[in-house]
Order: C-alpha cells, then sequence, then structure tokens
C-alpha cells in the first residue's frame, strides 16, 4: 500500500449513512438545531478532507475556516490510495458550534471535495500528543429528551424508494412518483403538537387497502394474537376500520392515545433505525402515510400506511405490547451504533416478524406478517425455522428485508418477551446511564449509574 504507516489519518470513514452524513454529524447538527447546545460554543474537530485536484484546494478551505472564526489547531495531508492527484487532509479546527455545521454542510457541496468526514467532537487535543493521531470519541452522544425533539428525527434511508430503486414498482410509473412526493410532503412539515394533515385517498388506494382489509379478516381469526383480534374488533366497532376507507392517521392516533398513549407522527419513508427507535421511547410511532403500489397488494418490503394501520397500530393499543415496544425504544437512546443494531434487529424479529404462543397454538403478532398475507403462510408453514425468543442470540441473527424470512422468532407471551428483553439490556448495554420517561412532561429523564 502508498499509506505511509505512521500516518495519523487512521479513521475510515465506516459510519458514513447513505447522503454521506455521518453520525456524529447527525447529532452535531441535531443538537444545534434542538438548541441543546449552546450555538456559540467553542467545538473542537477533526475533519478528513478527501481532495479531488491536488492539494491546491486546501488554501481556499482554509481560508473558509478563517472567515468563520476558525483555529486551525493541526493540517497534516498524504496522497490517497485511489489517483495520483488525490489528497486526504487531517484538519484539527476549533471553532463556534454553529460555524462548524455551517463549514461541513458548505464542505460537502464543494466540487472540490471527493468527500469529507468529521471524526472527533467536543474534546480537546491534549497538549501532548505524541503521534498527533486524532482518535477523539463523542462521549456524549444528542438524543432527543422530549417528544418535540422528535422533530429532528426523522432521516430517511434511501433504500428502495420509487425514486431511486429500479425494482420498485413505482419506479416506472410518473403518477404514483409524484403521488408520493405529495404525501412525504406532509411528514416532512410535520411538526410536534400539530394534528396530522388528512390525505384524500383516491379509489386506486382505497382498493389496495380493500384488498388487503380482506386478507386481514380472513387470516385474522385463526392466527393473529388474541390482543390484536380483540383491538381489531373495537376498531371496526368505532367504525375506523372499514373496509372502504382507509383510516386517518389521525384519528388512529386519537384512538391509540385512549388506549396506551402512544400517538403518531407521520414519516416520508423508511427512517434510519436510530430515529425510528428513539421516537418509541416517548411512545410515538413514526407512521408513513402513502400506499403501496397497487400491483404489488399482498407483499411490499418497505413499509405503507396499510402495513401500519393493519399491521402495528392495533398491537400498540394494546398496554402490554405497548411497554415492550417502548423499552426497546428507551433501550435504543444514546445508545453505540452496533447496539443499536442490535436492537432494530430485535424489533424486526419481533415487532415486526413476531410469532407467539397461545393456547399450545403458534400466533402472529408481528406487523409485517399481519399485513402481509403471503408472508403470513410462509411463516406458520413447515418451510421456515422457528426458534424460541432469546434477545441475545435473536439480536444477531442476520437478516434480510427483500423477502420472505427464512427464520422466525416465538415468544412465549408479550409479558415474558418484555422481561427478557429488560435483562438483556440491563446486563448488555453499554451507556453509562438509565433513563426513564416522565409521561407528564413527555420528558426522557437520564440517570447517571456511575
Ligand atoms: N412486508 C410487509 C407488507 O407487505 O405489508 C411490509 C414490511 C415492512 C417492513
Ligand atoms: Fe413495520
Amino acid at each position: 500500500t502508498e499509506h505511509a504507516d505512521e500516518s495519523a489519518i487512521t479513521a475510515d470513514n465506516d459510519n458514513t449513512s447513505d447522503d454521506g452524513i455521518t453520525e456524529e454529524e447527525a447529532f452535531l447538527a441535531k443538537a444545534i438545531e434542538n438548541d441543546e447546545a449552546d450555538a456559540n460554543q467553542e467545538q473542537w474537530a477533526a475533519l478528513i478532507l478527501r481532495m479531488r485536484d491536488g492539494i491546491s484546494s486546501l488554501a481556499r478551505i482554509l481560508k473558509t475556516i478563517e472567515n468563520l472564526n476558525g483555529t486551525v489547531a493541526h493540517v497534516e495531508s498524504r496522497p490517497s490510495k485511489t489517483a495520483g492527484v488525490q489528497f486526504d487532509v487531517l484538519v484539527r479546527v476549533q471553532m463556534p458550534r454553529s460555524n462548524l455545521l455551517h463549514l461541513l454542510r458548505s464542505l460537502r457541496q464543494s466540487s472540490a471535495l471527493d468527500g469529507v468526514s468529521l471524526l472527533a467532537d467536543a474534546s480537546p487535543m491534549p497538549a501532548t500528543t505524541p503521534s498527533g493521531k486524532a482518535s477523539v470519541t463523542i462521549k456524549d452522544p444528542w438524543f432527543p429528551r422530549h417528544a418535540s425533539d422528535l422533530d429532528n428525527c426523522n432521516h430517511l434511508m434511501t433504500k428502495y424508494e420509487p425514486e431511486l430503486d429500479m425494482n420498485h414498482p413505482g419506479f416506472a410509473d410518473k403518477v404514483y412518483r409524484e403521488r408520493r412526493r405529495m404525501i412525504a410532503a406532509i411528514a416532512f412539515d410535520y411538526k410536534y403538537g400539530q394534528p396530522i394533515p388528512r390525505v384524500d385517498y383516491t379509489e386506486d388506494e382505497v382498493q389496495t387497502w380493500a384488498g388487503v382489509f380482506r386478507t386481514v379478516l380472513d387470516i385474522m381469526p385463526k392466527h393473529a394474537c388474541s390482543q390484536f383480534r380483540r383491538v381489531f374488533t373495537l376498531l371496526q366497532k368505532e367504525g375506523i376500520f372499514r373496509e372502504d376507507q382507509i383510516p386517518q392517521l389521525d384519528d388512529m392516533s386519537a384512538f391509540m392515545k385512549k388506549h396506551t398513549g402512544f400517538t403518531l407522527r407521520p414519516a416520508a419513508g423508511l427512517l434510519t433505525s436510530r430515529d425510528f427507535l428513539a421516537s418509541l421511547a416517548f411512545r410515538v410511532f413514526q407512521s408513513t402515510q402513502y400506499v403501496r403500489h397497487k400491483s404489488t397488494p399482498y407483499h411490499t418490503p418497505e413499509p405503507d400506511c396499510i402495513h401500519e394501520i393493519l399491521g402495528h397500530l392495533p398491537l400498540l393499543a394494546d398496554p402490554g405490547f405497548a411497554q415492550f415496544s417502548q423499552e426497546i425504544g428507551l433501550a435504543s437512546l444514546g445508545a453505540s451504533d452496533a447496539e443499536i443494531e442490535k436492537l432494530s434487529t430485535v424489533y424486526w424479529f419481533t415487532v415486526e416478524f413476531g410469532l407467539c404462543k397461545e393456547d399450545g397454538d403458534v400466533k402472529a403478532y408481528g406487523a409485517a406478517l399481519l399485513s402481509s398475507y403471503g408472508e403470513l403462510f410462509h411463516a406458520i408453514s413447515d418451510k421456515p425455522e422457528h426458534r424460541p425468543f432469546e434477545p441475545a442470540s435473536t439480536a444477531v441473527q442476520p437478516y434480510q428485508d427483500q423477502e420472505y424470512q427464512p427464520v422466525y422468532y416465538v415468544a412465549e407471551s408479550f409479558e415474558d418477551a418484555k422481561e427478557k428483553f429488560r435483562r438483556w439490556v440491563s446486563s448488555g448495554m453499554s451507556r453509562s446511564f438509565e433513563v426513564r420517561y416522565n409521561p407528564h412532561t413527555e420528558r426522557v429523564e437520564v440517570l447517571d449509574s456511575v
């Protein structure tokens, strides 16, 4: 390799999300947008800039830093291994937080750069660093403390979207894509406390809903867990669940609130796990509002409002299930990336694809099973493997999200799943504090445990 071994530029930018923003940067952005951190507070940061056209742009970038009242503490470069003209440059700076955010955003748009990564956050570089290594890590990651902070937790994954993925059935359908854009705009504009705007669903959309609704009516008596059936019947009685109308998120939210305190926020699509799980801590469920493409009514790999409304929302109005869901959310606050991955895997095999025992039979409680005729029958057939739910092993089971699952986990009951989950969380999380949700203030209180 052409990399000098003693190079101080050690970090590879593994935690960059699809849109090229590092988690650290997202934390910083959230903290500032949220006004939680003082925007003028001086902040240390180490940036790695990948220079596309040689080292010459460095002068311009240093000038920009100066203009933003930044102080450069350290600069170091090395030829990049990709092409002769490229350089990786490590710059350590100190500047007001809001300016740092501004700098990051403008660097990201710079045509002279191939990439920029933020490596470090709060702590100043020690006065004596023999090797000059930049190895500062985030100590206190930002996470939402109040339900209104969820206004900053709506980062989307760019995966299987009609705009970007040629395999999406809506990719070639202009009208569908326009519809998705329009409904997504509701979520982008939404702020805490507002009513969720109503969508006037089209004839086609209601048809798709009706098709899935009938399949749920059909499979429910035999295959859905009793808690699901109970709430479903209640929703029918109240006239919210009907074949000929797609329930409005705002009405669903009001219904759930009465039973468990869970409420909804509109989401534009599949969110990052960190943002999605965080909302559960506040008994808030981020729900999509668009309808799947009409060509794939009985199975879609991405969430849509049919999946949310028929799969998730009835159970979130069940007290035991609501509690279990919230605990996953609370465990996710301030968790490391690796822990978030484990928690979303547990979520995947329980809330989405979970099976449970009931009077000696195996029933479905996972939302992705209840909203998908095709997969439910696969799940209860003898083709896939059934294993007992055990958080430690479930959390590391690899999964894919485009086809039917090869493995499902069976819980003894929600109560049992919750107990096991609690024990696992209290024995295995790295964070140095406990969190507790205060429903009166809708605030998460942080209790130091060390
Ligand atoms: N496969 C589910 C369905 O078709 O309703 C959606 C899964 C979302 C994770
Ligand atoms: Fe889901």
